[in-house]
């Protein structure tokens, strides 16, 4: 065990505070970047460290947040010195000196633009300088992505023996920007082995209470927490804090009462404010984190519970018996693949199974491929299902949170070759009742083969919990006990204190009306103690068998979901094999999804090819964007205002609406550019919504006007120099935040006070009035207005 983890069985510890506010008071300028003080003024930095060792700290982090190779090409020298400084700053003490990562400032595919592994490596050429400088643990913070944490952790993990705490930025309502709430965190955090988890940053310690509590209820490592001053303003050019050191302090206390184990600061926190919380929580009795017994796995938004609600994962993905998905999967249908994902999620399930194992394909690449384009338009955990550890490998290195992996059996060969991975990358397994003489006939030895494989994973460090047992359907036609045996597994294994699952269909090969028998036994195997099942959610007799158990088992109250589900079924249609859903219409069918559809879900492939067949039928290209495409992006902002979907989807959608906007620009009549006739367009500085200026563009085009887009995220002195460089005088601009209104205000007086330009203006948080406010020559609440304007406007020149 290592020495933090150690003390965190004994007692509660204190971690250091804010350090850019402590720079700024020893006199770091504006904009200048704290870690090149770690070589010029190591003298301060070092006082800064022995301020927080005399307040009482336990741990306290070196300077080296901002440090990443993207940014610095001496990271080594920066580290070196940030470190000798805070080993000199805590010796002759206990205290211990963290290593501080950050995020790199980028954004991993498929949201952003850097590789995965890249990060990896990123962060794995710090690890090993952290190492070498001899730190004692490895503090990750702030970060905000779940992938972005992955990698860091997967990097410290996989080059050092250090202790690692990890902590996140959540927002008020509890979720990362990428979405993932405190829950999926821990489940993904704690399995690939971080020794504390938490949060840090972002909100004030009031509004981190909840986060804290949820954090507690479900982690069973020790939870950190270190908030900012409360919430940032700026007075007198300076950015002050509305929490001042005491009521800090209080409300630290009321986080040690909740069960937190690291207690720290972050943004605008000093030596007072930790001084002050040392001394209110030293009396406040300490509880380590105790085990929970939940099994769990997750996606990149939420975690899903087994042993609770009965849970359903969606067999689908899976080429056994299925030719279209075999093709799909041989040729690189992606298109084909996410859509069976997104019918599967919208049946129901909770879970979604991904098998690729197609003979004569690449399955690894395969599975890499596919798991990152599923986990960029569903939300659902996903069960990485594989007999090639080469495969499984590649799945969950890249998988965005805790997965289920299908499966590992009691032969030395399988549990040699999926612990060590289930180990590093963190997982729930299911566990076949096969062993070396293949699968037993009674149940009695089937629960044995699942107790050795229990055993064997606990030499691996993998927990009980994290085990689920496949007893195995067997088909009843070959063998009338086959159901019998599995049922009297579940109950045997049940009895140990082991989770189920089940495929479920196995049991009626060979015999008509499989659906029927498929659901009865189910039903039984749910009745047995069944906690999961690979199942058809297609099948409405088995969500049927599904509703009613849940209802009959007193785990839907009110029998909510069982009325709800039975109300949604056409009359005839109650225990028959067909799906009720209009997206699935029959079983294996699919779908029938609108270009509008497509964009919602953020399917760019499928939404290009449906803009195509649209515009080939003869579809008015205009109205593709305005009936299809706009309506989906209010849709998915809508969504992402009440927080029912995040910025993934979002990203996910405008790339598709992008991808099917160039098809429409390819249909659009082309006029020939006029240079008389030119407009300048550019979406304002800090906004980087480019969508609605592009459609502009395009119409503009088409209509004959020479447009000089100068992009995204523009200044106001960019605009201007590009008017004075080309003589043009009729400038468009769009802004699409409250927050960048001000830019676009603050443009058009640049260009007012620098010559004669008429400026039009337009994007979603706009309208006539505030238009006219900030001085604005037309507003248009659509694309085709601004053309009109144009028009009109050198018409009348
Ligand atoms: Co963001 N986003 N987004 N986003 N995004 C909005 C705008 C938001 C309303 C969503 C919401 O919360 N409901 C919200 C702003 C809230 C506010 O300020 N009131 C928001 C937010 C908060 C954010 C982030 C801060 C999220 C985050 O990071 N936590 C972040 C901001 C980053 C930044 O800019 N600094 C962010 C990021 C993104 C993506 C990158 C993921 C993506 C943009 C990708 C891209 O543009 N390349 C995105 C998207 C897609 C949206 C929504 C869903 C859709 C925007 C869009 O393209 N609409 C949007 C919600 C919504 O609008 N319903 C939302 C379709 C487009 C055709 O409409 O641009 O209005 P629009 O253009 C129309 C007309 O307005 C007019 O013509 C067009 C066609 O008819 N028009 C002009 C536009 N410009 C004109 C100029 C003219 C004349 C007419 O003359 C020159």
């Amino acid at each position: 065990m290592n020495k933090l983890t150690q003390l965190l069985k004994e007692k509660r510890l204190i971690l250091d505070g804010g350090f850019g506010t402590m720079l700024q008071q020893a006199g770091l300028p504006d904009g200048q970047p704290p870690e090149g003080w770690n070589l010029t003024h190591p003298e301060k930095i070092r006082e800064i460290h022995a301020a927080y060792v005399a307040a009482g700290c336990d741990i306290i982090t070196a300077n080296t947040f901002g440090i990443n190779p993207f940014k610095y090409d001496n990271c080594r020298e920066l580290i070196t010195a940030a470190v000798d400084s805070a080993r000199r700053a805590a010796r002759g003490t206990d205290v211990m000196v963290a290593f501080d990562m950050g995020p790199t400032g980028r954004i991993l595919k498929p949201f952003g633009t850097l590789d995965f592994e890249d990060a990896v490596s990123a962060y794995a050429e710090l690890a090993v300088i952290a190492a070498e400088t001899g730190v004692d643990l490895v503090i990750i913070e702030t970060m905000n992505d779940c992938l972005e944490t992955k990698a860091a952790l997967l990097a410290v993990k996989e080059n050092t023996d250090l202790p690692v705490i990890v902590t996140n930025v959540y927002d008020a309502s509890g979720k990362l920007m990428t979405g993932a709430d405190p829950e999926a965190m821990v489940a993904m955090l704690e399995g690939m082995g971080a020794d504390a988890v938490g949060l840090n940053c972002s909100l004030g310690p009031e509004a981190m209470l909840p986060i804290v509590e949820r954090l507690v209820g479900c982690a069973s490592v020790p939870v950190a927490v270190a908030p900012n001053a409360g919430l940032p303003s700026v007075r007198d050019g300076r950015t002050v804090y509305d929490v001042d050191a005491d009521q800090f302090a209080s409300l630290m206390a009321k986080m040690a009462e909740t069960g937190a184990a690291l207690l720290g600061g972050c943004c605008g926190t000093t030596p007072e404010y930790i001084a002050k919380t040392v001394e209110l929580t030293k009396n406040i009795p300490y509880v380590p984190a105790t085990e929970k017994d939940i099994t769990v796995v997750s996606s990149y938004t939420h975690a899903v519970r087994i042993g609770e609600i009965p849970v359903l994962i969606g067999e689908r993905i899976n080429p056994t018996g299925k030719p279209k998905l075999k093709e799909a999967i041989r040729t690189g249908d992606t298109g084909y693949i996410l859509k069976e994902g997104i019918r599967q999620a919208e049946a129901g399930v909770q879970i979604l199974d991904l098998n690729v194992g197609v003979p004569g394909t690449d399955e690894p690449e395969n599975m890499l491929k596919l798991l990152t384009e599923l986990q960029a338009v569903i939300d659902l955990p996903l069960q990485i299902d594989t007999s090639d550890p080469k495969a499984l490998e590649a799945g969950m290195r890249a998988y965005m949170g805790k997965p289920l992996v299908n499966s590992v059996n009691g032969t030395k060969k399988s549990m040699d070759a999926v612990f060590p991975l289930v180990k590093k990358y963190g997982g729930a397994v299911i566990a076949l009742a096969i062993g070396e003489d293949g699968i037993p006939e009674t149940a009695a030895e089937r629960a044995a083969i699942i107790d050795q494989i229990v055993a064997e994973a606990a030499k691996y460090g993998i927990k009980k919990k994290d085990i689920i047992a496949d007893p195995l359907a067997l088909t009843v036609s070959a063998d009338v006990n086959a159901a019998r045996v599995t049922l009297e597994s579940i109950r045997l294994i049940k009895a140990a204190g082991i989770r189920t699952s089940l495929g479920v269909s196995n049991v009626s090969f060979g015999l008509p009306g499989r659906n029927t028998v498929n659901s009865v036994f189910f039903g039984q195997a749910l009745y047995a103690g069944l906690d999961c099942a690979i199942m058809n959610p297609f099948s409405t007799a088995m969500m049927t068998a599904w509703y009613t158990h849940k209802m009959l088992a007193g785990l839907d109250p009110a029998c909510g979901g069982y009325i709800g589900y039975i109300s949604s079924l056409p009359e005839t249609a109650e225990v028959t094999a067909k799906s009720p859903a209009p997206s699935a219409a029959s079983d294996g069918g699919e779908a029938e999804s609108g270009l509008s559809e497509l964009v919602f879900r953020g399917l760019r492939a499928e939404s290009v090819a449906e803009a195509k067949r649209l515009l080939d039928g003869g579809r008015e290209p205009l109205s593709l964007i305005n009936d299809e495409i706009i309506p989906a992006l209010n849709k998915i902002g809508d969504r992402f205002e009440k927080k029912q979907a995040y910025l993934p989807q979002l990203l996910m959608s405008a790339e598709a609406a992008t991808a099917a906007i160039a098809e429409v620009k390819e249909r659009l009549p082309l006029r020939n550019s006029d240079s008389e006739r030119s407009v300048i367009l550019a979406t304002v500085k800090g906004d980087v919504h480019d969508i609605g200026k592009n459609i502009v563009k395009v119409l503009l085009e088409s209509y004959g006007f020479a447009v000089r887009d100068l992009g995204r995220d523009v200044a106001p002195e960019e605009v201007l120099k590009a008017a004075k460089e080309s003589g043009c005088r009729l400038i468009g601009l769009s802004a699409l935040m409250t927050t960048t209104v001000p830019a676009m205000a603050e443009t058009i007086k640049l260009l007012r006070s620098s010559g004669d330009y008429t400026v039009m203006v337009g994007g979603a948080v706009l309208t006539k009035g505030f238009a006219d406010e900030i001085n604005a020559d037309f507003y248009s609440p659509d694309a085709m207005g601004a053309v009109r304007f144009a028009t009109e406007w050198y018409s009348e020149r």
